[in-house]
């Protein structure tokens, strides 16, 4: 069996006929966590059968190198489900849309619009830090109370993502955005979680409680999207560009006045809907859902908090308000964000990859159309890459002097790697780090007197979720006593 020929057979796990391996497999909601277990008897990679479909499951990160750097463009395909059809209208945005020619054309005129709009702009910085301030304010009102920051999080996120968008923000209490978290989380319960609707498309035609669920929250959605690009087109004027929308219409006008689109190159008004759709989503759901984590593990470990906003007394003060330029004064909190995105990632199965041809991974053969499941979890809690891979440590991330951020295995992924690489790490980490530094510089997050710590069990989905909590955000003396 020569290294990369493709000779090996890849264990796989029992299979009926008709259900494949689900019996292996039901029973546990928590799919990565199954999937990382089943590795005592199979090996780190190994194959098993979901109804019709044949899936390899990748458990450790040479192999997910393999697939999504070495090997990244046969492996660049989605497969094709109920649900996440329904969310990208046949695979019209970016995530869901199997890779083809219009597709790499879509993904570059995003990333040029995110470039344009977002990174590195100054305007975003102002916005991000509106928001940190808005949401201080908030905290400071509900001073002392056991408070669920949880929609207080998302509305600050929402409005980044909202400005960056479509130049518009939401105040507490708009029915809109009640309407938004609404939607948002009955899409996030439903959609692209292996559930057996996409297993077993056959069975939507019997009524299913999830399905409906999410249709009825993609009508909202719809509707929403369509209001906004509606307004966008009836006012775009070539000149000024306002935010992400404009610009993906002007790039698309300016393509088109370059050259006629090829046949079959053309981005349809569903493709920039869907596109955009994409970006909110992703938008609000990840960096929200790394701010929970974020705020439950400072519960869990006062001292790491302590130690943040020593670093942040030290290098920064309390006379001024952070800013991006600061982030290399504070790899204390740029560790404990990446420590974060470890021991808790996003997207703990990543979002599917399909073969395009036969290939391998390996000694493996791999044939052509295979789902190819990156076990992010396992590849974050490998114990030959980690030490004692289960502790929250941000002080893994930095160097002996504690002055430089570095990740100590070659085991870290959060965001993807390749081909289909996450469009959103460089705005997702600006966020992050604002966030967190202007809440921490005022406030020290304590579990309520009377609670016990939440727990620190995720809820498998397309992204893994927090469980709700409560926080007290109490202002700080040195700040108190400072203003
Ligand atoms: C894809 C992680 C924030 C937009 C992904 C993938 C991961 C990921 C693991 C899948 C890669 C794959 O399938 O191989 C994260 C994390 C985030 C974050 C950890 C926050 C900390 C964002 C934000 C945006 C975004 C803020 C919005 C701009 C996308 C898009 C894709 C993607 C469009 C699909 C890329 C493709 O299929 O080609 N992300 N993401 N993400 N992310 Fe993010
Ligand atoms: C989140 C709920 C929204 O209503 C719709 C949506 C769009 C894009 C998805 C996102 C959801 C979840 C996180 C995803 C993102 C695309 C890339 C990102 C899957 C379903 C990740 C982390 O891979």
């Amino acid at each position: 069996t020569g290294m990369g020929t493709g000779t090996g057979r890849l264990r796989s796990l029992p299979a009926l006929p008709l259900v494949g391996s689900l019996l292996q497999l039901a029973g546990h909601p928590q799919l990565h966590l199954r999937l990382w277990s089943l590795q005592g008897r199979y090996g780190s990679l190994y194959g098993l059968w979901m109804g019709s479909h044949y899936v390899v499951v990748v458990n450790s990160y040479q192999h997910a190198r393999e697939v999504l750097l070495k090997k990244g463009k046969a492996f660049a395909g989605r497969p094709r489900t109920v649900t996440t059809d329904l969310l990208s209208r046949g695979g019209k945005d970016i995530a869901f849309a199997s890779y083809s020619p219009l597709w790499k054309f879509q993904r570059k005129l995003v990333h040029a619009a995110l470039s344009m709009f977002g990174e590195g702009s100054v305007a975003l910085e102002k916005i991000i830090c509106q928001e940190a301030a808005s949401l201080c304010e908030t905290l400071s009102a509900a001073q002392d109370a056991a408070l669920d920051m949880a929609p207080e999080l998302t509305r600050a996120v929402t409005n980044v993502v909202c400005s960056l968008c479509f130049n518009s923000s939401y105040r507490r209490g708009d029915p809109e955005f009640e309407a938004m978290l609404e939607y948002s989380q009955g899409i996030v319960d439903t959609v692209a979680k292996e559930s057996l609707v996409d297993i077993f498309p056959w069975l939507q035609i019997f009524p299913n409680k999830d399905l409906a669920l999410l249709k009825k929250c993609l009508k909202v959605r719809d509707e929403l999207l369509q209001q906004k690009f509606t307004e966008h087109k009836e006012t775009f004027c070539g000149d000024t560009v306002r935010d992400l929308m404009d610009a993906l219409l002007q790039v698309r006008l300016s393509a088109e006045n370059n050259s006629p689109p090829a046949a079959g190159l053309e981005l349809t008004d569903d493709h920039l809907l869907m596109t955009v759709g994409d970006i909110f989503g992703a938008g609000v759901e990840t960096t929200t859902t790394v701010l929970k984590w974020t705020v439950l593990y400072l519960l869990h470990y006062p001292e790491v908090q302590r130690k943040i906003q020593e670093e942040m007394d030290q290098k920064i003060g309390l006379a001024r308000h952070p800013h991006l330029s600061d982030r290399p004064l504070l790899p204390y909190l740029e560790a404990t964000i990446s420590e974060v995105l470890r021991i808790r990632p996003v997207s703990p199965l990543l979002i599917p990859h399909v073969s395009l041809t036969d290939t391998s991974i390996g000694e493996y053969a791999i044939p052509k159309g295979a789902r190819v499941i990156i076990n992010l979890w396992s590849v974050h809690h490998d114990e030959k890459e980690w030490d004692k891979p289960e502790e929250f440590n941000p002080g893994r991330f930095l160097d002996e002097k504690g002055q430089h951020i570095h990740s100590p295995s070659p085991s870290y992924l959060p965001f993807g790697a390749g081909i289909r690489v996450c469009l959103g790490e460089v705005l997702a980490k600006m966020e992050l780090f604002l966030f967190l530094a202007w809440v921490l510089q005022r406030f020290t997050l304590e579990c309520p007197p009377d609670q016990p710590l939440p727990s620190l069990e995720g809820k498998f989905g397309v992204v893994l979720q927090v469980q709700k909590f409560r926080v007290k955000a109490r202002l700080r003396e040195a700040w108190r006593a400072a203003s």
